[in-house]
Order: C-alpha cells, then structure tokens, then sequence
C-alpha cells in the first residue's frame, strides 16, 4: 500500500469577492509538491472570513504528521499576523515568507534602541524564509533535523534568541516554468472549497529595472512639519521611495523566452479553449511584446487577454512596439488592457519626493497616448476605468500643501481625467518601514525629536504621537 503524503498549507491574504490567482503562493505550493514528499494547497482568506472555520478547515486537511503552514503577501493584516502567533502556540510550525519576509520577521531597524519602533514577527512565526521557494526544500526533507538552519534564506531564533539571517540563494528560471493553477482555495463553511480563478499572472520579470537606478535624493519634510519651506532630507536610494518591491527585490532580471512561453502553456482554459486572461509581471513589457506574441502564435496558443502594469516613461517610449503587439493582437483575436500605470500624481513636487522618476509631462503624454490608441484599436486596446483598469493615483501624501492640490485639480479638470483616467479611490501613501521612505522618516524622527506612530509593518506619517497632523 503507498503510504498517503504528508501535507502542507500556505496562507495568504486576498480581497471579497475577487477571482485572480496569486502566482508567487502558488508558484511556492507546486515546487513544494514537485520537489518534497508533501502535496501543498494555498488558501485565500480575506479580512472577513472566519479563523474558527478556517482551523476546521486546516484540521481536516493537515492530518498527518506536525501541522506545518505557511503564510505569504499577507500585505501587513493584523489578523493574520494574529492567527500565525495562534496557530504557533497551538503546535503548528508557521512559515512567514515571500516578499518582505525577511525584514517583516527582522524588525524595523534599531527597534531595540526605539521601543516605539516595529519589533518584527519574530515572535509569531517558527521561523521566516526570504527569496525564492525552493529554498524550502532542505526543511521540508528533514523537519526535525538541525541542519535546514543552515539553508539559503532561512530567518530564525538561535538558543540566545537572537535572529540569525542566511543569505537568500539566486532565483532559478527551471522553478518558475510550472505552475499548478488548481491548488488554491477558500473557507466555506469551515471546508476548503476550490477558488475558479479567471486571472492568473505570468512572470517575465523579477522585480523592477527602476530599482537599479540608484540615485542620491533630496525628500521635502512632510509640509505640516516644514516641507514648503525648503526643509528636507538627501538619501541614497533606488526605485521609486515608497516601493517595498525596490527594496525586497530589486532587479534579478529578466527570464528566458521558453521560461514564459512554459508559463503561459500552463495557465488554465476558458470554457471556449482559449487560456484565461493573464497579467504580465514586467513594468517595460511593450519592447519584447511583439515577439512574445508571434511565438504564441507559432505556438498555436489561443490567449484572450493580455494585462499590462506600466510605468508612464517606459510606455511612451514603447509606443512603436505597442503599435506592432496590437496589430498582431487583431490577427490573433485577443486583447491588450492597461490593467494599471503608476501615475502616481500629477504634480511634479509630489513626484519628485516619491522618486518616480517620471514628471507630470510624461504623465500626460502617456494619457495622451493611450487615448489615441483606443481610436486606432477600439476592439483590440484598452485602459480605460470603466474597462476595469485601476491606475495608481497616491492621495493624500505628507507633501500634500494648497499649492500641490491646486495642481493636481487643476490637471485633472483641465485633461478630463475624471472621465477615464482616475480610480474610483485614490490609495493614501503607504510607508512600510523598510522602504527608503522608512528611513526619511527615521531621519526626521531624530531631528525634530518627534515620533511617528506605527501601525504594525507601516509608518503611520499622518500621526505624531497622539495627534493626527493632517
Ligand atoms: C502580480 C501582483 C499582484 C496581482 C496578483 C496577486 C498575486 N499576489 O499574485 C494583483 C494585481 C491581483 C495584485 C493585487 C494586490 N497586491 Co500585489 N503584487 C503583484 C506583484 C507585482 C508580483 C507578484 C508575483 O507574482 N511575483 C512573482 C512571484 C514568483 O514571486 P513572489 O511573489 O516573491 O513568490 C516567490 C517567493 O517569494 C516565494 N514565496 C511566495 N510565497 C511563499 C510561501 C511559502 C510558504 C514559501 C516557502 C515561499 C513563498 O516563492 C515564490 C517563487 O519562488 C508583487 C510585487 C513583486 N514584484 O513581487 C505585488 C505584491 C505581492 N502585491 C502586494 C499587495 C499589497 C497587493 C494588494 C493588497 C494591493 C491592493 N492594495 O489592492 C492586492 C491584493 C493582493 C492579494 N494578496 O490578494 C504586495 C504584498 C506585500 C506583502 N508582503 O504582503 C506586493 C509584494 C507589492 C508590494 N507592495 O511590495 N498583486
Ligand atoms: S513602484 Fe513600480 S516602478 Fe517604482 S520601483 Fe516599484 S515596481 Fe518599480
């Protein structure tokens, strides 16, 4: 008789309602079940579902052996960082990783000397692994031995408890050619149900070439604090200040040809035979697009729908490949959608102090451009809300003053962004504490002798102590 695998489950958060995949958890559960003894499941759960049924669920399907559970984009939920210190007092071995795993478990920096600081995770997870999955394998092959300690990527307590910090291994394209689409669920009345996902994702590049331009900065204070007056801070950093992804990945790369063509063979059929429609991961997509889609179609691959996530800059200079992709979008039937570009703002203090590297007139050439498009390519080409697309628009920021808001009215008014371009909700600016705003705001800190609220991962900027500043 074979003897039944032994089995795991990844967490990660997810949002109501929703039908996209999560490639990186489920990228980690399919190199966990092809490369270990174990068959591994990821489980969405959002803010509103249950954790007394979701442990039901995790009762029944963990039967044999140590539960072992994973946890991944938990995108800083109180409530999950609340349910892993549970399950880890109950007995389970909890795993944080994928992005910012490490420095989420590690702690803000010099927590220890700043107790208002974020004193990390350390205390809710067995252990965390930063980097890619495979790095798991050593532990899963050997749970109770000592010498997965000692793997690429592993986090964890010494007996001092200290954090001792192994050096993440490189990414390797042949763990990123397979993807297993059907391994991730929901919690429905305390039983894993599976998730019919209509939106997977495609991986072409890892990480973003904007976080290998490194750049000495100057950052304005926030205004409430002086920023109007010429008061600031000069940093060194790359990619855009606020981004976690600059920090936690930076640029590995692009993969190889065969490596996404691999991926986008194994992204699951629509009822009519044509694969699902997908995002692809890459922030300067339209220069190789052209070619990615006559090998598709040399390939016989029947797509649908092809996402793109841009950079302002990147996509005006693209406009001759993007011409190209979309005439050979109409011979292959399919389309291209601007799910997302990161305008960020549309004034230009407010980009420069997010470090865009993008100014408000190549915000509007981008407009300008994608609205042209739509004319050639009505059928073919689309970015606009009501499609679906939600574009990156940062509000409010700490740099917000009358002059900027005046700007950023007068810019919307004047191009009728309201029309197509702006998302139905404006995303505050978010500060994770290892972002290089993170440290901007470390700097103020000892200047000024002031201490910023925290919110868990995030750098509440819009409160000093006790008191809200805007
Ligand atoms: C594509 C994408 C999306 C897509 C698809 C969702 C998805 N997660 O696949 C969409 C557009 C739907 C999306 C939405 C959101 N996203 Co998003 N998204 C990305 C993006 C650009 C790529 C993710 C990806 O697939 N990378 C490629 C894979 C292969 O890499 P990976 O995720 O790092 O996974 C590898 C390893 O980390 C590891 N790994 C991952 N999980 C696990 C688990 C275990 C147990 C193990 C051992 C290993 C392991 O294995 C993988 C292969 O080696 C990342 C940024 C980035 N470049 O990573 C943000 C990112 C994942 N998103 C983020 C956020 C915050 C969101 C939103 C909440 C944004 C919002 N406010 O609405 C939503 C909701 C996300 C959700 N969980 O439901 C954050 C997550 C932060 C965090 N640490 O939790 C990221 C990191 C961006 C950031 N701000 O830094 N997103
Ligand atoms: S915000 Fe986007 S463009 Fe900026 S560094 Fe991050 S991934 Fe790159």
């Amino acid at each position: 008789m074979i003897a039944p695998r032994k089995r795991m489950a990844i967490i990660a958060s997810y949002l109501p309602g929703e039908t996209y995949g999560l490639l990186g958890p489920q990228v980690a559960a399919t190199i966990i079940q092809e490369n270990t003894g174990y068959e591994c499941v990821v489980i969405a759960l959002t803010r509103e579902d249950d954790k007394g049924l979701l442990k039901k669920a995790l009762a029944d399907y963990l039967t044999i052996g140590m539960p072992i559970i994973g946890f991944s984009t938990l995108s800083g939920r109180d409530d999950l960082f609340s349910l892993a210190r549970e399950l880890k007092h109950e007995g389970a071995i909890t795993i944080l990783a994928g992005p910012q795993a490490d420095v989420d478990y590690l702690g803000e920096v010099d927590w220890q000397f700043h107790p208002h600081r974020f004193s990390g995770l350390s205390s809710h997870f067995s252990f965390a692994l930063h980097g890619p999955a495979e790095q798991i394998i050593p532990f899963l092959n050997d749970p109770k031995g000592k010498t997965w300690r000692e793997s690429p990527g592993i986090h964890s307590l010494d007996q001092d408890a200290r954090i001792a910090q192994n050096t993440k291994k490189a990414w390797e394209s042949d763990f990123l050619r397979k993807v297993i689409w059907n391994n991730l669920f929901r919690v429905r009345e305390g039983s894993l149900e599976p998730l019919h996902i209509t939106m997977g994702q495609v991986l072409q590049h890892i990480g973003c070439p904007h976080a290998t331009r490194s750049r000495r900065v100057e950052i304005d204070y926030p205004a409430s604090l002086g920023g109007g007056d010429g008061k600031r801070v000069s940093l060194s950093l790359k990619g855009c200040s606020f981004c976690d992804v600059a920090v936690d990945k930076g640029f590995q790369g692009s993969l190889d040809m065969e490596t996404v063509l691999a991926q986008i063979q194994g992204l699951p059929d629509r009822a009519d035979g044509r694969k699902i429609t997908f995002e692809l991961i890459n922030e300067n997509a339209l220069p190789g697009l052209p070619t990615l889609l006559r090998e598709v179609k040399m390939r016989g691959f029947q797509l649908s729908q092809v996402n793109l996530t841009l950079r302002a800059d990147w996509f005006v200079l693209g406009e001759k490949h993007l011409r190209e992709a979309l005439l050979l979008a109409r011979d292959m039937g399919i389309r291209i959608f601007l799910g997302s570009m990161g305008f960020e703002s549309f004034d230009d203090r407010i980009l420069s102090n997010l470090n865009k590297g993008a100014d408000l007139q190549t915000n509007l050439r981008a407009i300008g451009l994608m609205r042209r498009i739509k004319e050639e390519f009505p059928l073919e080409w689309g970015y606009t809300r009501d499609e679906g697309a939600n574009h990156g628009f940062i509000h409010p920021t700490p740099w917000d003053s009358e002059e900027t808001e005046m700007n950023n009215k007068e810019v919307i008014s004047l191009y009728a962004l309201d029309k197509d371009i702006l998302p139905e909700h404006s995303i505050p600016l978010i500060i994770h504490h290892a972002s290089a705003l993170g440290d901007w705001i470390r700097v103020i800190e000892k200047r000024e002798e002031i201490q910023f609220k925290r919110d868990v991962s995030i750098i509440a900027w819009w409160q000093i102590g006790d008191h809200i500043i805007i």
